[in-house]
């Protein structure tokens, strides 16, 4: 059945994929070489480098491009170095219009690495998109999304952006780490790149740190490609394995990731002790209908205020956790718990991290695939 025709759970386990061409190994063997023999000068078997190309790593590119409905995967080192090698198209003059509450990592590569470069970040609240509009002139050049944002859970509308996008001859690009291609396809939406942390959900057991983009244009494509060989930021053939492996069971996972987070939310509501619950699947969460129309369910990414909570308290609750972890990173199979403001985004300043609501009460929470029963438990005891 040609691949175009598998369903999305069929692509996670075959998309891209083929036995290996030397033993029909079903798993691609971790070619751990840095080099490959040729016969005569440039003459190979299709790899020279393992820099420029891995077959290991070729066979999760193939299953990354196939899951987001693209043409070309590329995997990197990490979700930062990803984002590093598309803020690489630009050139010093360009502006770029980004979400203004993003991972801190993110904020901190555009501000501290390219602004010195000569290229210009804007950050607006984009479930506006005429704050976008607003934004756009001759020298924007791309148009950064992250959808659900991190750590406040609002959504993007991707279609009405890539509208916007094309109507100004922009390339777009959406950080699809929360979501993962189970809950949204941006490129089906319009966007041009999709890129992700896939030390997240995609490998999905905190195992590895890991990048990609996934595009469908062949020049935009060739452009990347040329920049993730001459920059090097490339995913290693150990970590390829480890997340193509874990994207085989993306499905199943993500599904117990939705039912847990939706049950969570929902006790974290309820509680006479919580202020507020960042979930876009509450019908009141401001861009509910949004959510309800480009993903297919809701995530297991919460955010929560302890009510009457500070800096101390919040910290406090998160320490008193015995089943969540307190962690950076997200998206494993165990559940984590963090403080934005002092862990994921004290790298952006406090003034601008509480415009955006990331306050020193707010605590996130990845929720895991455990029994929601012992999770409830835990954030019972907890919050006290
Ligand atoms: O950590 P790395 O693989 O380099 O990915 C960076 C990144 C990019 N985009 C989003 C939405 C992210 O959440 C991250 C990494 N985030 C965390 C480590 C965190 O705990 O939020």
């Amino acid at each position: 059945m040609s691949e175009k025709k598998l369903r999305f759970n069929s692509k996670v386990i075959h998309g891209g994929q083929s036995p290996d061409k030397a033993y029909g190994a079903v798993m691609p063997p971790i070619y751990q070489t840095s080099t490959y023999a040729q016969t005569s000068p440039g003459e190979h078997m299709g790899f020279e480098y393992s820099r420029s190309a891995n077959p290991t790593r070729s066979a999760l590119e193939n299953s990354l491009a196939s899951i987001e409905n693209g043409k070309y995967g590329l995997a990197f080192a990490s979700g930062l170095a990803a984002m590093d090698a598309v803020i690489k198209l630009l050139e010093p003059g360009d502006e770029v219009i980004s979400t203004n509450d993003l991972y801190g990592g993110s904020y901190r590569l555009f501000r501290q690495i390219f602004e010195k470069y000569g290229i210009k970040f804007h950050f607006t609240g984009m479930q506006e998109v005429g704050n976008i509009a607003a934004l756009i002139n001759p020298k924007t050049k791309l148009i950064w999304v992250e959808t659900p944002t991190n750590p406040m859970m609002n959504v993007i509308d991707l279609k009405a952006v890539s509208e916007l996008a094309k109507l100004n001859k922009l390339l777009m690009a959406v950080d699809n780490t929360f979501a993962t291609p189970y809950l949204q396809q941006p490129l089906d939406l319009g966007a041009d790149i999709v890129m992700h942390s896939a030390t997240k959900y995609l490998g999905g057991h905190s195992d590895v740190v890991v990048g990609a983009l996934v595009v469908k244009d062949e020049v935009l494509a060739e452009k990347l490609y040329f920049i993730q060989n001459a920059s090097g930021a490339v995913c290693g053939p150990m970590d390829s394995f480890l997340v193509l492996r874990g994207i085989k069971t993306l499905h199943v996972r993500m599904e117990r990731h939705c039912e847990n987070g939706m049950h969570i939310a929902k006790f974290l509501k309820e509680h006479p002790k919580i202020e507020k619950v960042y979930w876009p699947g509450f019908e009141d969460h401001p861009n509910h209908d949004i959510a309800a129309r480009q993903m297919n369910a809701f995530g297991g990414m919460i955010s929560f205020i302890p009510k009457g909570s500070n800096f101390k308290e919040a910290v406090s609750i998160v320490e008193k956790l015995k089943v969540f972890t307190l962690a950076e990173s997200l998206g494993g199979v165990e559940s984590l718990a963090g403080h934005p403001a002092s862990m994921t985004h004290a790298s952006i300043p406090k003034n601008e991290r509480e415009k955006s609501g990331v306050v020193d009460s707010l605590i996130r929470l990845s929720v895991g695939i455990e029994d929601v029963q012992d999770l409830i438990s835990d954030l019972e005891q907890a919050i006290g």
